[in-house]
């Protein structure tokens, strides 16, 4: 016989503890909305475990009474991942309360975490140690390590050290049976049978909740300079990216591009982070190197990369940054564009993967469109320029018809830009994940066969549909 909502309840108790199964709808609110606050739904309750082991008995509660479970992080996902449907049929899983450090091993160069850390105290600590954690995003204050492997994040660092999945050595996951998977082992090499880790990074909760990881770290750099570059166009940002590639190699660790449309509302919301650099430039790029000789080494690679653009017109103006506190505020610059975004008001997003080769033709083609059909939009590009990774948003001509031009704009905008991602063989998602966003795009984009074997794998690892229903795939 169905239990009532308060046997489930009660039974949940039971396992974590009266007060870490939040109900109260003021406690419960922030778990059931997503950071746009475009989604939201409703949840039996948010359950706070404080082990792997109270997740599993979760599960298993879960699986013999049907009841679909939500996993949820530091809630900074951009997809709706995170936030249960409006059924009222699901719980929501945090991972807040599992936020120890493990082990680090300094020889072995890995760091072993709960997934409830949080992204910032495991750079901390690992500095701590003597070592550099390379993931690093705008939510780094509050996103979760579980949620950066669930999502595959990406971030700034991709270009030298690649996203989550390549900073990852073992996972431990509960999975839709309640059974645990441990597989924390730190080992760079380990080919026995499929590859089950690589599985549930990227899920985004659709297959098992990740309770625990092995991380790898690196040697911290003994230097680093950012330099701000003004480039006249698409393709001159990217004559300047190879010239760094070329020049930087391996030391080449930022490579970040900011559009004119995206300074203006950075200076608008954030007057502080207005750009030093004179002049309206259509671009502004972002660019750090490493440097694990000395500070003179590479100051030196630095000026002469920059000399090099500067002197073939592919750069028009260049700031190194003199300090710490200055480049601090260039990294700020390019962090708080979203957040200047946020403040303005709803826009549609579209965090898109490119061959870098093809960026020009996507902006130029895309750029014309829009001008034709909604010449009074605002197209707000910037990202990670260096991963062929643009966030390609468009807004309403102004903050008080953005909410409108969403509501009516949305699927057509989206669809039509998909449709150029498509053309130039590039991706709908780089980093960001499916979701529910785009959740119906999947078959369309990755294919009959990739989809289709997506299901298989999704209905023999949960058959009940029980783990984030809707999100990714759906059964
Ligand atoms: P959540 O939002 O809580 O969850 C995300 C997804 O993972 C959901 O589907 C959820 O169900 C699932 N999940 C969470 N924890 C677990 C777990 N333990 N086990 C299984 N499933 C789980 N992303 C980038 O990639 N690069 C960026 O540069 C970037 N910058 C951002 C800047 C801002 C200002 C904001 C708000 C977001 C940004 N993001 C970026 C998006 C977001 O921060 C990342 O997707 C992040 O990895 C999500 O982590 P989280 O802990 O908040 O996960
Ligand atoms: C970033 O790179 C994030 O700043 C957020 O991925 C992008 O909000 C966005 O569109
Ligand atoms: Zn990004």
């Amino acid at each position: 016989m169905a239990l009532t909502d308060q046997e489930l309840i009660s039974a949940f108790q039971k396992i974590v503890g009266a007060e870490q199964v939040i109900t109260s709808p003021v406690d419960l609110e922030p778990y059931l909305v997503d950071w746009r606050k475009r989604y939201r739904g409703q949840a039996i309750a948010a359950l706070r475990p404080a082990s792997t082991q109270e997740v599993s008995e979760i599960v298993k509660l879960c699986v013999t009474h049907q009841i679909a479970i939500v996993p949820q992080g530091g809630n900074t996902g951009l997809c709706g991942g995170a936030t249960p449907n409006p059924t009222g049929r699901q719980i929501v899983i945090t991972t807040k309360r599992m936020n120890k450090i493990l082990a680090i091993d300094t020889s072995n160069q890995t760091m072993t975490v709960e997934a409830g850390v949080i992204l910032q105290t495991l750079q901390e600590e690992a500095a701590k140690a003597g070592r550099y954690f390379p993931l690093s995003l705008g939510a780094e204050g509050s996103c979760m390590i579980g949620g950066n492997l669930s999502t595959n994040a990406g971030g700034t660092s991709v270009l030298r050290y690649g996203n989550a999945r390549e900073l990852c050595l073992g996972l431990e996951v509960v999975l839709p049976n309640g059974e645990i998977l441990n597989s924390l082992r730190g080992l760079r090499k380990d080919n026995t049978g499929y590859d089950l880790r690589d599985l549930f990074i990227g899920a985004e909760g659709s297959l098992g909740i990740i309770t625990a990881a092995v991380m790898k770290l690196f040697p911290t750099p003994v230097a680093q300079w950012t330099a701000l570059v003004a480039t006249p166009s698409a393709e001159g940002a990217i004559e300047l990216l190879n010239r760094f590639q070329a020049g930087a190699s391996a030391q080449l660790t930022g490579f970040e591009m900011m559009s004119q449309e995206s300074l203006a509302l950075l200076k608008h919301y954030y007057p502080a982070l207005a750009s030093p650099l004179a002049g309206e430039n259509p671009y502004e790029v972002l660019v750090e190197i490493s440097d694990y000789e000395s500070s003179e080494h590479a100051m030196q690679l630095m000026e002469t990369i920059l000399e090099g653009a500067l002197e073939s017109g592919c750069a028009s103006d260049a700031i190194i940054a003199s300090n710490i506190a200055q480049a601090r505020k260039f990294w700020d610059m390019r962090e708080h564009v979203p957040l200047a975004q946020a403040d303005d008001g709803p826009n549609i997003k579209h965090d898109v993967s490119l061959p870098i080769s093809a960026i020009p033709e996507f902006v130029k083609v895309c750029d014309a469109l829009l001008k034709e059909k909604y010449p009074n939009s605002r197209i707000i590009n910037y990202g990670h320029l260096g991963d062929g990774n643009l966030h390609y948003n468009i807004a309403g001509p102004s903050s008080s018809e953005t909410e409108s031009f969403f509501s009516a704009h949305n699927d057509d905008i989206q669809a039509l830009i998909y449709i150029e991602v498509e053309r130039l063989s590039g991706s709908i998602s780089a980093e960001h994940g499916v979701g529910q966003q785009k959740v119906d795009y999947l078959k369309g984009h990755r294919g009959e066969a990739a989809f289709n074997l997506m299901h298989a794998i999704k209905k023999a690892i949960d058959p009940n549909n029980l783990m984030n229903p809707g999100k990714v795939i759906n059964l």
